[in-house]
């Protein structure tokens, strides 16, 4: 057993303090990123949207840490900062998307949260309305039938007006057909854009749907760092030993507008200063330190660091180029070989 792996036991994880560390990490980097993407939103300098996690760093990164990297899969979708931080994105493939740069890993040409790692298991995200629950357990049937799942798990993460979408019941039923070790994790903030729960689903819990399904089924404190790491290791341990699909619904609020160009005037008063509304990276900050896993000047520590490491990769990401639609050659989403007959509307360049 690797030592990740040692670390993301189930038993051990809400008190494992190097899991527990690590997971913080990324929130901390994830948060303090986020409010840099921001501030760029509102003075101008990101084109197109901005759409962020806040609220919802625990579950996310929990999730990226009990991952294993080089050997799992992850789609995360746009509230996922974190968990792609855990994952081992480094933060510059985030500063170059957002500011347009042709280094980055969609070179340039996509807005904002499409951008994927393939190559380390994280596809790009086709759509944060269920299609990557597919795609992952796509991923997943793909290495069975080759005989090389190899002990992987496949996880994503959605949302709550996610689980109303047909290609969410399509993925999630083949999965559970199939057995998959596929971990979906439902982000519960409560609300899909302004359209609140109760016009959502008409059970009393999205976790009653995995009932349905025939698949493992958990609920959490999605504020809860502690709950969190027990929940998910969990949940990706039965995944991995295969015992089939695991959902499991977190129940949070989301911190900020869908976008940064909406201000969630919709969310009522007591709906934000209910329990849900409280802060998942000032709860984990404060059950570190009463846990004694850190301490108070560790964690400013990390935010000075965190916050110097967020200014050179955006600083980096500022000075570097567009793309040049003149010498650029279009296969980043589409096939690497010629067609056979290009038409002219199909050109393709040297
Ligand atoms: C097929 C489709 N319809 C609409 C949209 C626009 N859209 C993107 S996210 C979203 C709401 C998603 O809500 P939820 O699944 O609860 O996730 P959350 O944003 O709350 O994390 C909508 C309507 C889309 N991307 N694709």
């Amino acid at each position: 057993m690797s030592r990740l792996e040692a670390l993301a036991q189930p038993a051990e994880a809400a008190t494992n303090r190097e899991f527990l560390r690590s997971v913080f990490a990324s929130m901390l980097r994830a948060r303090i990123l986020e409010n840099k993407l921001s501030s760029l939103y509102k003075a101008g300098k990101i084109v197109g949207g901005v759409y962020l996690g806040r609220g919802q760093e625990a579950v996310s990164a929990t999730l990226g840490t009990a991952l294993i990297q080089g050997r799992d899969f992850f789609a995360p979708l746009i509230r996922d900062q974190a968990g792609r931080t855990a994952f081992g994105e480094p933060l510059i493939d985030c500063t170059r998307t957002y500011l347009g740069s042709v280094e980055g890993p969609m070179r340039g040409r996509d807005g904002n949260i499409h951008r994927g790692r393939p190559g380390q298991g994280a596809p790009a995200m086709i759509s944060h309305l269920g299609a990557q629950v597919s795609v992952v357990a796509g991923m997943l049937f793909a290495r069975r039938l080759k005989g090389d799942l190899d002990g992987r798990v496949g996880a994503t993460c959605i949302g709550d007006g996610a689980t109303s979408t047909g290609s969410f019941h399509e993925g999630l039923n083949l999965a559970a057909v199939e057995r998959l070790p596929l971990v979906v994790v439902v982000g519960n903030n409560q609300f899909a854009y302004s359209t609140p729960n109760d016009r959502q689903f008409a059970c009393a819990d999205l976790v009653e749907r995995a009932r349905g399904y025939g698949i493992g089924g958990f609920s959490v404190d999605g504020t809860d760092l502690l709950a969190c790491a027990s929940v998910l290791t969990e949940a990706v341990r039965r995944a991995r030993a295969g015992m089939g699909p695991q959902m499991v619904v977190a129940r949070l609020l989301r911190l900020s507008g869908h976008g940064e160009h909406d201000d969630a005037s919709y969310v009522p008063g007591d709906v934000r200063d209910g329990h849900y509304g409280r802060d998942c990276v000032e709860v984990a900050m404060r059950q570190l330190v009463e846990n004694h896993f850190a301490t108070i000047e560790e964690i400013r520590g990390w935010q000075e660091k965190f916050a110097a490491e967020v200014q050179r990769a955006v600083a980096q990401a500022q000075q570097e180029p567009a793309p040049d639609p003149y010498r650029e050659k279009w296969t980043a989403l589409a096939t690497r070989f010629p067609l056979a007959n290009p038409t002219p509307s199909q050109p393709v360049f040297p």
